[in-house]
């Protein structure tokens, strides 16, 4: 669905990916805690191999609290550890040092044993398009944070912020591409806002949407828009009727209907939705 990625888009943004990773010993895999699968690159394995990973869920001022709480079990039962962020409002961004120390501190180890020069634990942020790479770095550098000087032969041009407990963080994000392939995936993304407008048909998303949430919330658009659980009228006309936005002779404009019903879910106006269950459920 994301026409962004080109296959050569791909190949490039992977290699310049592998090439920051020799720089860490943690990556912070960034995800979408409404969508903690469908968020996730399809090749995170294969490109980050052997790096400790620490998973960070964030936008969880939006996503349902109980599921985010079973995919941190999730993750956690994979060999992952797993925090809970919402980087707009900083909400849970302190614990994310602690973590990355405790993660690195196996190849930090391992580094003094092998007699070298012991230096700070460092990590990278990599994610998808719009999930939050730059509100969490900017949360995680805050005001306290230095951004330290470029050091020739050890950065190669990058800049370092410095976080607490002498963890060192890429100031630069690492972005990798969604699981657009992945039909129901794209609506998913599409319909939270991480897949550019121009790339789908927002009515299509709008008409899935509505069909998700009539079948796993029922009451979340009769309470919200005041309709029939189960009306026979297709739901974006109901919307629109609901929401007065009317065209030519007064007839329902399902277009910004559309529109409308995906700000609102964007926003949270319809209340705290993971899109993805946890596995198991
Ligand atoms: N509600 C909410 N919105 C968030 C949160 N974190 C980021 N956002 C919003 O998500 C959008 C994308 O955030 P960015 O930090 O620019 O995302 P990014 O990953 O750097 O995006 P690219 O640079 O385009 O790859 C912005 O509109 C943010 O305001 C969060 O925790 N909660
Ligand atoms: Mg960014």
């Amino acid at each position: 669905m994301d026409i962004q990625w080109y296959p050569g888009h791909m190949a490039r943004a992977k290699r310049l990916v592998q090439e920051n990773l020799k720089l860490v010993d943690v990556v912070i895999e960034l995800l979408d805690a409404r969508l903690p699968a469908s968020s996730r690159n399809p090749l995170i394995d294969e490109v980050t191999r052997h790096k400790p990973r620490l998973v960070v869920l964030n936008k969880t001022d939006l996503a349902d609290p109980a599921e985010t709480a079973r995919w941190l079990l999730w993750f956690n039962q994979q060999g992952m550890g797993a925090l809970a962020v919402d980087a707009a409002h900083g909400r849970g961004v302190r614990e994310v040092p602690a973590a990355v120390q405790r993660l690195a501190a196996a190849r930090i180890a391992a580094l003094a044993a092998a007699g070298r020069r012991p230096r700070p634990p460092r990590c990278m942020v990599l994610g998808i398009p719009n999930v939050g790479k730059s509100m969490l770095i900017n949360a995680l550098a805050g005001r306290a944070a230095t951004r330290t000087a470029n050091r020739p032969g050890v950065t190669r041009g990058q800049q370092w912020v410095r976080l607490a407990r002498g963890v060192e963080l890429l100031d630069t994000p690492g972005v990798l591409w969604p699981k657009f392939g992945d039909q129901e995936a794209a609506m998913k993304l599409a319909a939270t806002g991480a897949i550019r407008e121009e790339v789908y048909q927002p009515e299509e998303v709008a008409v899935w949407l509505a069909g998700w949430l009539r079948q796993r919330h029922p009451r979340v658009l009769p309470e919200r828009y005041a309709m029939a659980e189960n009306a026979g009228e297709p739901v974006l006309e109901q919307i629109a009727v609901k929401r007065g936005l009317l065209g030519p002779g007064g007839r329902p404009d399902v277009s910004r209907a559309a529109g409308h019903l995906l700000k609102e879910f964007r926003e949270g106006k319809l209340g705290r939705i993971t899109l993805d269950p946890p596995p198991g459920n």
